[in-house]
C-alpha cells in the first residue's frame, strides 16, 4: 500500500478506497481557529453534545488579534469557555499560528485530522493525514462523526536530486504550482518520495504540504521517516514517532518528478499563486513591503536563515520589513540564540506569533505598493490594499531583497547560505496551552454581543426561482465570496454583518441586489470557491438567500460548505450554457425535491435560464442527497443522521 492507503484504511468507516467513490474516515484529531472557530462551536452546541469524543481536539487563537474593538477579544472568551465546556484544548492567543503549533506539539504520523483551516494539511510533514474543512464537518467530527470524502487519486510526487544553496522549499511547491496550476489537484492527494526528501527536514516539508492546499488537493502527505524522528525528537516528543513509508510495490493512480537539482528562486506573480516564474525574470523591481512569516514560513529553519542573511545588515529604506515568527517556541529559540536581536538591529518590524498580515490583519501595504511575502495566497484584494501588487517567495529571496530593496534572486546573493544550528532540544514551554477539564460542569461559556446565533436553514422549496444575480469568471477565491481583512473579520460570528460584504470585490452591489430580490442565484466559471475553508463564503449567500450556484466546477472545500448549508452546488454540462447565461436572467429548478433525489441516481438536473431549457449536473451522493433534502448537515445531524 501506499502511505494513503495505510492511513486510510485504518481508519475506514466505510465505502470502498476506489478513487471517486464516497468513503468515511474516523477522525482522532480536530483543530480549529479564531475565525472560523466561533461557528463550528456554536454548531457543535446546537448538537447538544457535551464533551468531544476525539482523542484530541485543540481550539486556537492566531487570526483574529488585532483587537481594535471588543469583537476579537468577545470572540476569543467565548472560544476559550466553550473549549473548556467540552473538553477541547485551548491555545491561547500568542502562543502560535494554529499548523504551526499542532505539528510541533500534537502532529502524530498515522493519525487524522480534520481542521477547519484550508491549511490543515500542513500536519502532512509528519505523515498525518490531515485534511482542511468547513466548520460544520469539523464540529461533527469533535461530535463522533465520521468525515465523509471522495477517495482522492493518489499522485506520488518524486523528488530527485538536491537543491542548489538559496533555493529553498517554497520553489518546489512553486514549481508544482507552476505546473499542475491552482485546480491542478482537486480530486488528489500528493504523496512525497525520493532521495530529496533526505535533505528536506520537517519543517521544509511542511511548508511543501501547507502549500499544496494552492492546487486544490485534498491534502499533501510525507512519509514517516529518520528526518521525522528528529524533529519529534527534538521537540521531546520522541514517544510520538512511528515510521511510516509506502511498501515498495505500492501502486499510484499518477506520479510527477521534480528534479531539485533542477530548481532555481521562484515567484508568484499577482494574483494567483500558481503564476509562477523565476524570480530572477523579475529581479531588479523596486519593493515596498516585505512580508516574513504565515504557516507557510514561519518555522525556526526559516527565521534562522532570514536571520543569516540579515545580520550585520540594515533593511534598504524604500522597504518595510515584518517578520512573525510562527510559534511561541519559535520566538523563543530565535530570542534564547541571539537570532532575534539580529532581526530588530537589521531594522525588521517584530509582529506577534499569528496570522497578521497575512489574511490583512494589519500591515496593509501602499497604494499600489509591490509586497514581498513568504506566505501562501496572493489573492486581489487580501493584503488589505487592492491596488497593490502581491508576489510569494522563499524567505531567502524576501530577506536577500529586504537588503537590497528590489527583487534580488538569492543566488545573485554574494554571502551564500547562511550556516544555523537546530537545537537538539527545544525549550519545552506549553505554558500558553490550557488543558481539558475532567469537571466542566461549573463552565460558563461567555457569549459576547458580538456572537450571533448561526443562520437556519430549511429543505428546499418544491420550485426554485429568482434570476441570477452575478455572472463570474473562472478561480472565484472565497477572498472574492466574503473577503477578510482587519474590518471584516472580527464580524465572523455576526452573518447579518458580514452578509453585506459579499462579493463587493466584484460588484458592490451584490449584497443589496440579493436583498432586494430576496434572493437568487450565482452563475460562475472554473474552480469556484477556491481558497480558505471559511463557511462564512457559504453563509453569507444563504443569509442572502441564495439557493444554487451555477459554475463550470467547485473547489472541494466550498462545494461541501454549501451543500452543508443546503446550498446547491450545480455544474454546467455545456461551455455554451455558462456562455449564454446572463446577468439578471430568471432562472427556475423545477420539482426541486425530486430532482435532488434523481440526481442521487446519476441523471441531470434540469433548469431553466432565460426560458432555454439547460441540463446540469448535481454530482451527489446518497447521503449528500438527504443531506440536500434536510436543508443542510446541521437539520440532517439533528434529525438523527451520521
Ligand atoms: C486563509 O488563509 O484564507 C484562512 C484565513 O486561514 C482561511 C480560514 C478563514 O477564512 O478563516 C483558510 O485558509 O481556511
Ligand atoms: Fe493564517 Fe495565513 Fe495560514 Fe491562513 S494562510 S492560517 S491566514 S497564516
Amino acid at each position: 500500500m501506499n502511505i494513503v492507503e495505510k492511513v486510510i484504511s485504518s481508519h475506514l468507516v466505510s465505502g470502498e478506497m476506489k478513487a471517486g467513490s464516497e468513503i468515511a474516515i474516523k477522525i482522532d484529531h480536530t483543530l480549529t481557529q479564531d475565525s472560523t472557530g466561533t461557528m463550528a462551536y456554536l454548531q457543535l452546541e446546537a448538537m447538544g453534545i457535551d464533551r468531544v469524543k476525539t482523542k484530541r481536539s485543540v481550539a486556537y487563537v492566531d487570526h483574529n488579534m488585532l483587537q481594535a474593538g471588543p469583537e476579537n477579544a468577545d470572540d476569543h472568551k467565548y472560544l476559550q469557555t466553550v473549549a473548556a465546556k467540552h473538553g477541547v484544548w485551548f491555545s491561547r492567543p500568542g502562543n502560535g499560528i494554529c499548523h504551526q503549533v499542532q505539528l510541533e506539539r500534537f502532529s502524530i504520523p498515522g493519525e487524522t485530522l480534520l481542521g477547519s483551516d484550508s491549511h490543515t494539511p500542513t500536519c502532512g510533514a509528519a505523515g498525518m493525514l490531515a485534511i482542511g474543512a468547513g466548520g460544520l464537518d469539523v464540529a461533527v467530527a469533535m461530535a463522533g462523526g465520521p468525515y465523509y470524502l471522495t477517495m482522492p487519486k493518489v499522485c506520488r510526487v518524486v523528488l530527485t536530486g538536491r537543491l542548489h544553496p538559496m533555493v529553498a522549499a517554497k520553489d518546489i511547491i512553486l514549481e508544482l504550482l507552476r505546473r499542475v496550476g491552482v485546480k491542478g489537484g482537486v480530486g488528489k492527494i500528493f504523496e512525497y518520495y525520493g532521495e530529496g526528501l533526505m535533505d528536506l527536514s520537517v519543517p521544509e516539508r511542511a511548508t511543501i504540504a501547507n502549500m499544496g492546499a494552492e492546487t486544490g488537493a485534498t491534502t499533501s502527505i510525507f512519509p514517516s521517516d529518520r528526518k521525522t524522528r528528529e524533529f519529534f525528537a527534538a521537540r521531546g516528543r520522541a514517544g510520538d514517532w512511528r515510521e511510516l513509508l509506502a511498501d515498495p510495490d505500492a501502486e499510484y493512480d499518477e506520479e510527477i518528478t521534480i528534479d531539485l537539482s533542477s530548481l532555481h528562486p521562484l515567484a508568484a506573480q499577482p494574483s494567483s499563486p500558481d503564476n509562477v516564474t523565476e524570480v530572477s525574470k523579475i529581479a531588479g523591481m523596486q519593493v515596498d513591503q516585505i512580508c516574513i512569516g504565515s504557516c507557510t514560513n514561519s518555522s525556526f529553519c526559516d527565521m534562522m536563515r532570514v536571520a543569516g542573511i540579515l545580520a550585520g545588515k540594515r533593511v534598504a529604506p524604500n522597504v518595510s520589513l515584518t517578520i512573525s515568527p510562527g510559534s511561541r517556541q519559535v520566538l523563543k529559540a530565535l530570542a534564547a540564540n541571539g537570532a532575534l536581536a539580529k532581526l530588530i538591529a537589521a531594522g525588521a518590524r517584530i509582529l506577534e506569533c499569528a496570522c497578521g498580515p497575512c489574511i490583512g490583519m494589519g500591515q496593509a501595504p501602499a497604494t499600489g505598493a509591490v509586497s514581498l511575502r513568504t506566505f501562501n495566497r496572493n489573492f486581489y484584494g487580501r493584503s488589505g490594499t487592492p491596488s497593490a501588487s502581491v508576489y510569494i517567495v522563499s524567505p531567502e529571496t524576501a530577506a536577500v531583497s529586504a537588503v537590497t530593496g528590489h527583487i534580488t534572486d538569492p543566488e545573485t546573493w554574494d554571502g551564500g547560505e547562511p550556516p544555523y544550528r537546530v537545537p537538539e532540544l527545544f525549550d519545552i514551554d506549553d505554558g500558553l496551552l490550557i488543558k481539558p477539564l475532567k469537571d466542566t460542569s461549573k463552565v460558563e461559556v461567555v457569549r459576547g454581543p458580538n456572537i450571533k446565533p448561526v443562520p437556519k436553514t430549511a429543505p428546499p422549496a418544491e420550485t426554485l426561482s429568482g434570476s441570477a444575480l452575478i455572472k463570474l469568471g473562472d478561480n472565484i477565491t472565497t477572498d472574492h465570496i466574503m473577503p477578510s481583512n482587519a474590518k471584516l473579520l472580527p464580524y465572523r460570528s455576526n452573518i447579518p454583518y458580514l452578509a453585506d460584504y459579499c462579493l463587493t470585490p466584484c460588484d458592490e452591489g451584490f449584497p443589496a441586489r440579493a436583498k432586494a430580490a430576496g434572493g437568487g442565484f450565482i452563475v460562475a466559471g472554473e474552480n469556484y470557491g477556491q481558497g480558505s475553508s471559511r463557511e462564512h463564503a457559504a453563509l453569507a449567500p444563504l443569509y442572502l438567500g441564495i439557493k444554487a450556484v451555477l459554475a463550470k466546477s467547485f473547489a472541494r472545500i466550498h462545494r461541501a460548505n454549501l451543500m452543508n448549508n443546503g446550498i446547491l452546488p450545480l455544474v454546467f454540462t455545456s461551455e455554451a450554457d455558462y456562455d449564454a447565461a446572463a446577468a439578471g436572467e430568471e432562472i427556475i429548478i423545477p420539482s426541486a425535491p425530486e430532482q435532488i433525489r434523481s440526481a442521487a441516481e446519476g441523471k441531470p438536473v434540469k433548469v431553466t435560464i432565460g426560458g432555454r431549457e439547460t441540463e446540469t449536473t448535481l454530482d451527489i451522493t446518497p447521503r449528500q442527497r438527504d443531506i440536500l433534502l434536510a436543508g443542510g448537515l446541521l437539520n440532517y445531524v439533528r434529525d438523527g443522521g451520521v
